[in-house]
């Protein structure tokens, strides 16, 4: 008999059939925290380790006190500075759960923390640090030859060489596997490829040293993996212009990849990984780290629109949040944020022992995605005429979300997945 259930048969009659007088020891082993935390409402900082809590505190307090300073700017210019993405490097937060190459190799759990912590001031912050981390540090992690994980994940942990990901083409963004993009074999130089294609809406083209571009081998018709060193690549081959004038996500950098018979070495192909599962085992890590990074965004609108409902005063003076329809639009989004971050937790956990699926992860991408874009929407209200100044945060809150519910599989492509993985019946064909 366990240890647990010896304790239950031998607690007396009174504690499994309380009374209204209750042994004091009992009822002191059954008291209730005396504080509600509204930041957070379920505890889940209960469910972290140490380790996690200091790295949680550290990229916080970085982020609020580094970038918070600059996103309204950056926000309204539509700059991004790739400075950024070296302070990053230089506290270790780039490709923070994978292990060597300089890298910090914390749990997932740690580095969606991490990724909270940049989207509570700004998604598109997040966006370039997961690109830089999860899409081509864990590419190259996961699929990288020996000589190509030693050439780029040490320096791209630093930040010193910056990444992007080239998936999405102008025809085909929630069916990548139709791409038009191709490699093939160069017909004077042996040992090259020569790639030709377009892809759209890369989140740091314009700023990347290296671009994972994914395409079809002209020979096989099968999608490989190609590290694209922009230093190599001799002009007019490859072109990555900016996209400007965004309505969302505008303090990232976003931008095309043309590439126009561009030689690559064939020792810059991932050496064995063959079709779709290539980028999609790369957008697993990304797309757990957003699930977990819009709870933050969902929590900084809830942490605004309570403030600017303690002070703002509408009739006879009164607080808005005394009125019962903005205290709901509090309860409803905190219950959503603490909710969410829970699942995330749980799914990272069984992420760091191997037993995640794809399928739970979309579940948790799609839900919180949904559920924070929703919230932040939600929570605008409260703002009234404010919300349309920049100066509340609030209005650019909304515009990222749209663009995290679209990105890396847009919520109903989710719903697709999990439909298919519940009725075993493909909907996508
Ligand atoms: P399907 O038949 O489902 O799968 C083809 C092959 O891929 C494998 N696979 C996966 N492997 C690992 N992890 C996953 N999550 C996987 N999902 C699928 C699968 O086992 C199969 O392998 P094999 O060996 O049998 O060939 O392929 P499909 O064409 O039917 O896929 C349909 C669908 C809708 C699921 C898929 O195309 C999809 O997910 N579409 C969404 C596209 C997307 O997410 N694009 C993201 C672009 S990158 C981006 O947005 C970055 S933004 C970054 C930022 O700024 O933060
Ligand atoms: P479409 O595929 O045309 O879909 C349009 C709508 O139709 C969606 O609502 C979709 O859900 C719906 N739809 C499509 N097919 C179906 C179906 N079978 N059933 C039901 N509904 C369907 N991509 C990269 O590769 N790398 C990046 O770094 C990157 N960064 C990005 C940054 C930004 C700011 C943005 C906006 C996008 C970025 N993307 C990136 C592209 C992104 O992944 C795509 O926009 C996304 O996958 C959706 O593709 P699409 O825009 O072509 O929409």
């Amino acid at each position: 008999m366990s240890r647990l259930l010896c304790r239950r048969f031998a607690a007396p009659r009174a504690a499994l059939f309380p009374s209204r007088r209750l042994p004091v020891s009992v009822a002191s082993s059954r008291s209730y925290a005396t504080q509600f935390d509204w930041e957070d409402p379920l505890g889940s900082k209960n469910l972290l380790t140490e380790e996690e809590l200091a790295i949680s505190e550290t990229a916080e307090r970085y982020c609020q006190e580094r970038l918070l300073p600059r996103v309204l700017q950056a926000y309204r210019d539509e700059h991004y500075d790739p400075e950024i993405l070296r302070e990053m490097g230089d506290l270790g937060l780039l490709g923070a759960n994978l292990k060597g190459y300089g890298c910090a190799g914390v749990s997932d759990v740690a580095g969606a923390l991490i990724t909270r912590a940049v989207e509570r001031v700004d998604s598109g912050y997040r966006s370039g640090m997961s690109v830089q981390s999860s899409l081509v540090m864990g590419g190259i992690y996961e699929f990288g030859s020996a000589e190509q994980k030693e050439k780029y994940l040490p320096e791209m942990a630093q930040g010193k060489l910056l990444g992007a990901f080239g998936l999405t083409e102008p025809n085909h963004g929630s069916d990548p596997g139709s791409m038009e993009t191709t490699a093939r074999e160069h017909p004077t130089k042996e040992g090259y490829y020569l790639l030709k294609g377009s892809k759209t809406w890369i989140t740091n083209s314009p700023i990347a040293d290296v671009l994972l571009v994914w395409a079809k081998l002209q020979s096989t018709g099968k999608i490989r993996g190609f590290l694209v060193d922009r230093k190599d690549c001799p002009a007019g081959t490859l072109e990555t212009p900016k996209i400007s004038n965004k309505t969302g996500l505008r303090a990232s950098i976003t931008g095309m990849i043309h590439l126009e018979d561009c030689p690559v070495p064939k020792e810059n192909m991932f050496p064995e990984v063959e079709g779709l599962k290539g980028p999609f085992s790369c957008l697993n890590g990304a797309r757990y780290g957003i699930s977990l990074g819009v709870m933050g965004a969902l929590e900084d609108c809830i942490a605004r629109a309570r403030t600017y409902a303690l002070e703002r005063k509408q009739f006879k003076g009164n607080p808005l949040a005394k009125y019962q329809l903005v205290q709901k639009k509090l309860a409803d989004a905190a219950t959503d944020a603490a909710y969410g971050t829970l699942a995330a937790v749980q799914v990272g956990r069984l992420k760091d022992e191997g037993k995640a699926t794809p399928e739970m992860i979309s579940m948790v991408k799609r839900q919180n995605c949904d559920r924070a874009l929703q919230g932040a929407r939600v929570l605008q209200e409260i703002f009234g005429g404010n919300a349309v100044s920049d100066e509340y945060g609030i209005g650019r809150h909304v515009a990222n979300l749209y663009v995290t519910q679209t990105y890396e599989g847009q919520s109903d492509i989710h719903s697709l997945i999990l439909g298919r993985a519940i009725t075993g019946v493909q909907a996508f064909v």
